[in-house]
């Protein structure tokens, strides 16, 4: 099935839904009151997640029947997914941001086929931003998100990834680095965060990296993003599902990144392995994948 699949017309399908989603999330007033808790108060659901998500899965299904579906809000533990084409959906990625109305939100719509992400669309309503990718040919970042069609004069509007050239990475210590406390607040890998983010800060004499400096803006999809865009230079999380990631993958890629395993020596990591380092295009790419490795604290379980 894979074979026959128009990927461009998968693209623009999810460009339009994101547009819909968005108008969604806009138009919604996320009070705390319409505000659920899932696992622990760190981990939150909004009426709008769920309302985005219920659109989302109605109109993929409508073009795309044989398509598997995967969406944050309808997961049930032990499902898993398959080589089968699987649309996986984040309907709000970063719900905390939502719901303090704290501008990095997006909508993260991706196509998975071999449970490898083929097509990337993460649209942010409140800056007006989308960027996507088909896999072969090129990511984009278009900031009028209008225009997001690949139509000539939106072509000629939209940005090829990244950004700049990406300029050589001697080390980590010329980084800006992304990381997140995710909502799991206990246990070995939160006390592997706090290690690791003090160490990446601390300075070449005592031991660590001394990054720029470390940013949390609380969206997966929006950090891979911006390292596709070489805006970030490195984004390290435990913790993130095949939603939060699927997407910004498939950007990542296509823009010359890389997405390796969160814990040290491994190469290659599934989306759905719930952790992860992605590292934007540039000469010391290599290299600084190995120093970051080299300073985790422990790994993540
Ligand atoms: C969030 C991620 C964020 C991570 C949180 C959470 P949500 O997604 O994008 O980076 O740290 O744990 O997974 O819940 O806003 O869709």
């Amino acid at each position: 099935m894979a074979d026959a699949i128009d990927y461009q017309a998968v693209h623009d399908l999810l460009v339009s839904v994101a547009h819909r989603a968005g108008d969604m999330m806009t138009a919604a007033t996320p009070v705390s009151g319409s505000t659920g808790i899932k696992k622990n108060s760190a981990d939150l659901v909004t009426e709008t997640d769920q309302a985005v998500e219920k659109m989302v899965s109605t109109t993929l299904k409508q073009h795309y029947p044989d398509f598997a579906f995967m969406g944050e809000e309808t997961y049930q533990p032990g499902d898993k997914l398959t080589p089968a084409p699987t649309f996986i959906c984040d309907p709000i990625d970063g719900t905390t941001n939502f719901v303090h109305r704290f501008h990095d939100v997006c909508i993260s719509l991706g196509l998975a086929v071999a449970r490898t992400p083929i097509v990337g669309v993460v649209y942010n309503p409140f800056t007006r931003t989308l960027w996507s990718a088909v896999q072969g040919q090129g990511a984009y970042k278009y900031t009028d998100s209008t225009a997001a069609t690949h139509s000539t004069s939106a072509a000629a509007r939209a940005q090829k990834l990244p950004l700049h050239d990406p300029a050589p990475m001697p080390d980590l210590s010329t980084c800006l680095v992304a990381v997140e406390w995710g909502s799991e607040r206990t246990g070995n890998d939160f006390a592997v965060r706090s290690r690791t983010f003090a160490r990446l800060c601390a300075s070449k004499e005592a031991g660590g990296a001394m990054v720029h400096g470390l940013r949390s803006f609380g969206s997966a999809a929006l950090n891979l993003c911006e390292v596709a865009s070489g805006t970030l230079d490195a984004y390290w999380e435990a913790g993130c599902w095949a939603w939060d990631v699927c997407a910004g993958v498939a950007i990542l890629r296509e823009a010359g990144g890389v997405f390796v395993d969160g814990n040290a020596g491994g190469w290659e990591v599934g989306i759905d392995e719930r952790r992860h380092l992605a590292v934007r295009a540039g000469e010391g790419q290599k290299g600084v994948v190995e120093e970051f490795w080299s300073m985790i604290e422990g790994r993540f379980e």
